[in-house]
């Protein structure tokens, strides 16, 4: 038997952008309920250790701040190591609003105990609002709230290459988490590779914790950035941190080489191999320039953010054009086309954590708005020095991504064996195969042909990638829908989707 629980306020996630919502909305008045499948709060950016004799990173004292603030306020209620699984919009009301609940505090009208002791039940906000399904450590539950911040973040996004697959290359996420949260090192002769400033941060990370890192290998030539004076200039404390691991990579002897790619990597019994090579501005491989002896490569293309709670719950969706990635589509509070879903941090696009944070405080506003605890002024008040950060930070991600793309010559590395698909073990020549054999030239069909993206991860890791081989192979642009479009979000026990009915 589940658990049932209500909260005016629920928050999914509890990275930067989820504690910003829900500190400004607990700030308000709110009372906050945060589900985050973590051990702890902090999400990626903030990640705490969760094993004895770890020390804790220190991260921006703005960061570091939000965290301790979010722990402390007498209004903000923490389940972790609680997975919401699926979302379904309640439509409760006479006119089909789903989420009437919170419609009148939308008009400025207060909603009475939303922000009290008592839990806002039916009774408080009326019928409807989000229901979240959840499964936690005492099985599973259900969380229903008129108004609800999604904050889930986003997950590693790697291009497929030969030996993508092999053990001992890992997503650059996955070695910093790693490294933060239990204090494992993945090898002690690492190449961190891809592309991105989040490359630098691991290397500087990885070496500070005992590894020889051999180099970082970054595809993009530096001189890109020198296309975004005035963005660099406005946010002179990206540069300073810029400079900093540079910094510091220095000192730990660790070089970078840039205009290079890993495009191979072979196992041998004496551990990896990887080749490095030459790339052009489209990512075409050139000269192999050397090959690297290391037990780990830690690579990283970016991020995808994690629409899939979202979409499940109808929320209309967009590309980003920064970098090509399907984000939820909110405007500038972060309210996502459902009356009473806000979405903030990567969700919305890939822009670091001092955007999610922006973006989850003016989420956060909006929700206590929207239960009536700030009125319109007090709402302007307290957002516009935020959201003229958040203007200034989304620039610099443009930037970022300008500096740092994936064009899509990474194509041209794989053989026909290199596995896409890793879950269902599906190589880039049956991909091609099949799509010659068939006339596949969309993702849903290529799904049901390959099962590409139907396992596990259930297209999280090959999604994308595979996309991108598709319309190679078929001449035809992919939509990423069809790889975010699920009720069931994450991977769950069949007897939880039994007891709770399947979502509709
Ligand atoms: C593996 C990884 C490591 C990273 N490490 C760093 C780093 O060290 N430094 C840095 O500058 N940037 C890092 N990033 C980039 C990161 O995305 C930051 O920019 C920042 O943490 C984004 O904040 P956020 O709040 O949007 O998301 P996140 O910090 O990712 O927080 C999202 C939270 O939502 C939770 N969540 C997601 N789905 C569910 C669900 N269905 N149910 C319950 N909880 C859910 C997650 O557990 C997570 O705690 C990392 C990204 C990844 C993917």
């Amino acid at each position: 038997m589940s658990a049932t629980g209500a909260a005016p306020l629920a928050v999914v996630g509890a990275g930067p952008a989820g504690l910003a919502a829900a500190v400004a909305a607990a700030d308000a008045g709110a009372t906050v309920v945060v589900v985050d499948l973590g051990q702890r709060p902090g999400g990626q950016y903030l990640r705490q250790p969760t094993v004895a004799g770890v020390p804790a990173t220190a991260h921006s004292r703005r960061a570091d701040g939000l965290l301790r603030a979010a722990l402390a306020h007498p209004r903000i209620t923490f389940r972790t190591r609680h997975q919401v699984w699926s979302t379904s919009v309640e439509d409760g009301s006479a006119d089909g609003n789903p989420a009437a609940a919170g419609a009148s505090a939308a008009n400025g009208r207060p909603a009475g105990d939303a922000g009290g002791g008592r839990p806002v039940d039916a009774g408080d906000g009326g019928p409807g609002g989000m229901t979240l399904r959840l499964i936690g450590p005492d099985g599973p539950a259900t969380l229903t709230a008129p108004a609800l911040v999604l904050a889930p973040g986003g997950h590693d996004r790697v291009v497929p290459f030969p030996g993508w697959d092999l053990p001992g290359v890992v997503t650059a996420g996955a070695a910093q988490a790693l490294a933060k949260g239990q204090g494992v090192l993945v090898g002690r002769r690492v190449l961190v590779a891809g592309t991105g400033p989040f490359l630098l941060t691991v290397a500087v990370g990885l070496a500070r914790a005992g590894a020889r890192v051999a180099a970082v290998v970054e595809a993009a030539p530096l001189r890109r950035w020198a296309r975004h004076p005035r963005a660099v200039a406005a946010t002179p404390g990206k540069l300073v941190e810029a400079a900093r691991y540079l910094g510091a990579l220095r000192r730990l002897g660790v070089p970078v080489w840039r205009g290079q790619a890993v495009t191979e990597v072979r196992e041998y019994d004496d551990g990896l191999r990887a080749t490095v090579s030459q790339v052009d501005p489209d990512w075409a491989a050139g000269a192999v320039t050397r090959t690297v002896p290391v037990d780990a490569v830690c690579v990283g293309h970016g991020f995808t953010p994690s629409v899939e709670l979202a979409v499940a719950l109808g929320c209309a969706t967009r590309v980003d054009p920064a970098d090509g990635s399907l984000v939820v589509e909110v405007d500038q509070w972060g309210r996502s086309s459902v009356p009473g879903v806000l979405v903030a941090g990567e969700a919305t696009g890939v822009g670091g954590a001092d955007l999610a944070i922006s973006e989850g405080r003016l989420a956060g506003l909006a929700a206590a708005h929207r239960l009536g605890l700030l009125d319109d002024a007090g709402l302007a008040r307290a957002a516009a020095p935020v959201a003229r950060r958040a203007v200034r930070q989304r620039r610099f991600a443009a930037a970022l991504h300008e500096a740092h793309p994936v064009p899509a010559g990474w194509t041209g590395w794989l053989t026909d064996d290199t596995v896409v698909c890793r879950c269902e073990e599906v190589t880039a020549g049956r991909l091609r195969a099949d799509v010659a054999a068939y006339g596949l030239d969309d993702v849903r069909a290529l799904k049901l042909v390959t099962r590409i993206g139907m396992g596990l991860c259930q297209g999280r890791v090959c999604g994308r990638a595979a996309a991108c081989l598709l319309a190679a192979a078929s001449g035809r642009e992919q939509p990423l829908e069809g790889f975010a479009n699920r009720q069931i979000v994450l991977p769950v026990p069949l007897g939880t989707v039994a007891e709770r009915g399947t979502p509709q």
